[in-house]
């Protein structure tokens, strides 16, 4: 006799993709979502649980102590040292949280970050980040696809880029009262690649809600292109005709490029991007490892960049 177990799911149990996006969209318009969505309505504060489901994108690499990914950052606005983002950023203010999306789209909207939280489900991506800096990590990611926002404002056929725009809380943030970036932190990407699953907005990571060192209350993730591009802290995501100049073009447009494709076989103006140091596994003696073409990504992502030389777009 067929006896179940706990945890046992039958395959007349499993909601069909079309049935469950239909009852989703049902309940984002009655306003029923909040107690029927799988998400856990306390997943709102830094360290509570933000489990997401396997994806089939992640690398099967040994992941980064999350005592590293939490303690080695770049988050300028909040100091240039790696453990100034970790000291400075408990003063964020991640509650209420809007993100504005606009510009050259049929449908403009502001989304609240609990709505974004239910939006699509949860995926836990493990990616690789490589800083342009030279050292890298293996991160599990939570969040969803940039494509299930951008699908939802319509873009239009003028839209061409995409610009993703990090808040500025002056009183919170020490690092933006020096100039060496100019506030606030901006990237862009083509819409191609915005739009490409790749890409990713995080919500959370190791299972849990972001930390604010890490870009809390959500952050981009480009696993091909350097870290930069993945900028932190949402508050606005513009579709454009033209194509935005970033904060780091801004900054020193002859060593940060509109592209920032990981490759190896440019260098930056100051230093090699052949190898990379991985954070957490660095001895002496630990060799660097060999950078790859877009980041180890090229199967999913080199044909976006066909017929392009990718030595003048770097
Ligand atoms: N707003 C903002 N976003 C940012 C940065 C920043 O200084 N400000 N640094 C970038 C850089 S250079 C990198 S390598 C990654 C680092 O992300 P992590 O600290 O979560 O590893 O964030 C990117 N996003
Ligand atoms: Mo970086």
């Amino acid at each position: 006799m067929f006896v179940r177990k706990p945890g046992d799911v039958l395959p007349s149990e499993i909601t069909p993709e079309s049935v469950w996006q239909s009852r989703r969209e049902w309940m984002l318009r009655t306003g029923a979502a909040a107690a029927a969505l799988s998400l856990p309505a306390w997943a709102r504060a830094e360290g509570d649980a933000l489990p997401g489901r396997a994806s089939p994108f992640s690398v099967m690499e040994k992941q980064t102590p999350i005592k590293d990914v939490t303690t080695y950052n770049n988050y300028y606005e909040f100091g240039l040292d790696k453990s100034d983002p970790a000291a400075n950023a408990g003063k964020l203010q991640v509650r209420p949280w809007t993100v504005k999306v606009e510009g050259e789209v049929e449908k403009p909207a502001t989304f609240d970050i609990d709505t974004l939280l239910k939006l699509a489900p949860m995926e836990d991506r493990v990616y690789r980040l490589r800083c342009v800096e030279g050292w890298s990590m293996v991160i599990p990611w939570v969040g969803y696809s940039v494509a299930e926002v951008l699908k939802q404002v319509q873009p239009t056929s003028k839209a061409k880029y995409v610009e993703f725009v990090s808040v500025v809380q002056r009183e919170n943030m020490p690092g933006v009262r020096s100039a060496v970036l100019d506030w606030p932190y901006v990237e862009a990407l083509r819409i191609d690649e915005a739009m490409h699953p790749l890409t990713m907005l995080v919500f959370g990571l190791y299972g849990k809600v972001l930390p604010k060192q890490n870009g809390a209350p959500l952050r981009l993730a480009v696993p091909w292109k350097y870290g930069f591009k993945s900028a932190k802290s949402l508050v606005a995501i513009r579709l454009v005709e033209k194509q935005p100049v970033s904060s780091w073009m801004k900054a020193a447009p002859q060593e940060y490029g509109f592209y920032a494709n990981v490759n190896p076989d440019v260098p930056h103006p100051r230093w090699s991007q052949a190898t990379e140091r991985r954070i957490g596994e660095d001895g002496l003696f630990t060799p660097k490892r060999k950078t790859l073409a877009f980041n180890g990504y090229a199967d999913q992502v080199a044909s976006l960049y066909q017929g392009m030389d990718l030595k003048a777009n770097y």
